[in-house]
């Protein structure tokens, strides 16, 4: 495919409800899109980075920076075969995940309508539908937390998550348990934790937990297997798990049970389908993760979930869970039964991108 041409665009999204998390308070969803021309197609992408260095150490800044001096010229001009070959381009850059992937996802996108097949097909998915869970911000109130558990039930959502923080995590735990005996419940503490709080962790066996997700320091494979085995509660690491030698290392020293998979911490869906294969071969389930992303990534990732270990409730819920508007047409919709469809050449079913919402909320352009 010869690249003709890249635009990268900002754009800013309001939350329909603040959304907190042990790291900051989301209000906007601040997002960079990508767009690669080619032979009288269009690819997207969407970077999955926020406004600040919180969940990990890239933001908008950075990664707008690295795509724009790093990555586009790998590729602006040129023919390249495909993702799989951009990534190995990339092979000199350290970290900077969350920008790589941008590109890599707008690439795959762009070979999904070249070859005019969907990305399930190009990846091998099998799943037509994906089933979905909700992740809960920390609320004022554990009323309001319990309002919001109450209500998503009713939306069909198949699993519980809520988030986590050192001083709103075992009472929190304890209230909603109390509330909800038989939900499939799950807490993400989003890193904030350490080994002192072991004690803390085995109070949590106690609830029932379905797994607890990131407990602690991204860069503390060692010290999730020590507390994994403390613990009867599965582990599943999140931010981690950044590529196929960290999931093999995690695996091999037991820091977890389960794998929460995003591909855009993975620098695409290249290195993800590898994590994907790795966890299957070891009866390691993975789920598919969400960084409250607009609906082009929200659809990448629904394809991605139709690979075969993708096994339990993913983050990915349907846009009107954060947003009054999004940027495809359809609008990803949850079904009666709180699936998302898996969009398909065989079904017919494909998503396109609204340009006329992204010029509504773009707030910058480099193109
Ligand atoms: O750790 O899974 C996470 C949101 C922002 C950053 C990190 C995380 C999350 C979520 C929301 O939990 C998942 C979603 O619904 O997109
Ligand atoms: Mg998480």
């Amino acid at each position: 495919m010869f690249i003709e041409r890249v635009d990268i665009i900002r754009v800013n999204n309001p939350f329909t409800h603040p959304f907190e998390t042990s790291f900051t308070k989301f209000l906007v969803r601040d997002a960079l899109l990508i767009k690669i021309y080619s032979e009288g197609h269009v690819g997207y992408g969407e970077c999955k980075a926020f406004f600040g260095p919180f969940y990990c150490p890239e933001d908008n800044g950075t990664s707008h920076h690295i795509i724009k001096n790093f990555l586009i010229p790998l590729i602006l001009h040129k023919d390249i075969e495909g993702p799989e070959s951009f990534i190995e381009q990339t092979w000199f850059i350290k970290g900077n995940n969350l920008a790589i992937a941008a590109v890599e996802n707008a690439l795959w996108d762009l070979k999904s309508k070249i070859e005019n097949k969907s990305l399930k097909t190009l990846i091998g998915g099998v799943y037509d539908e994906v089933k979905v869970g909700v992740s809960l911000g920390i609320e004022p109130t554990l009323k309001d937390l319990l309002n919001k558990i109450d209500h998503y039930l009713a939306e069909g959502y198949h699993r519980t998550k809520i988030k986590i923080k050192p001083g709103r995590d075992l009472e929190v735990i304890k209230g909603v348990r109390e509330a909800f005996p038989d939900i499939v419940l799950t807490v993400d503490a989003n890193s904030a934790y350490s080994l002192k709080d072991i004690e803390l962790f085995k109070a949590f066996d106690e609830y029932n937990l379905a797994y607890i997700e990131q407990p602690l320091r991204e860069n503390d494979l060692i010290d999730h297997s020590v507390l994994q085995k403390a613990i009867e509660t599965p582990i599943c690491l999140d931010e981690s798990i950044e590529s196929v030698e960290d999931t093999r290392q995690a695996i091999e020293i037991g820091s977890c049970k389960i794998i929460n998979i995003k591909s855009s911490r993975c620098r695409g869906i290249t290195e993800s389908i590898k994590i994907h294969d790795l966890c299957m071969e070891n009866d390691i389930p993975v789920w598919c993760g969400g960084m409250t992303e607009l609906g082009i990534g929200r659809v990448q990732n629904i394809s991605l979930a139709s690979l075969p270990n993708f096994k339990l409730a993913h983050d990915i819920a349907g846009s009107n869970r954060y947003f009054k508007e999004d940027i495809t047409i359809p609008e990803v919709k949850i079904s009666k039964d709180c699936t998302l469809i898996v969009p398909d050449d065989v079904n017919g079913f494909k998503y396109e991108v609204d340009e006329d919402a992204i010029d509504k909320m773009m707030v910058s352009r480099d193109i």
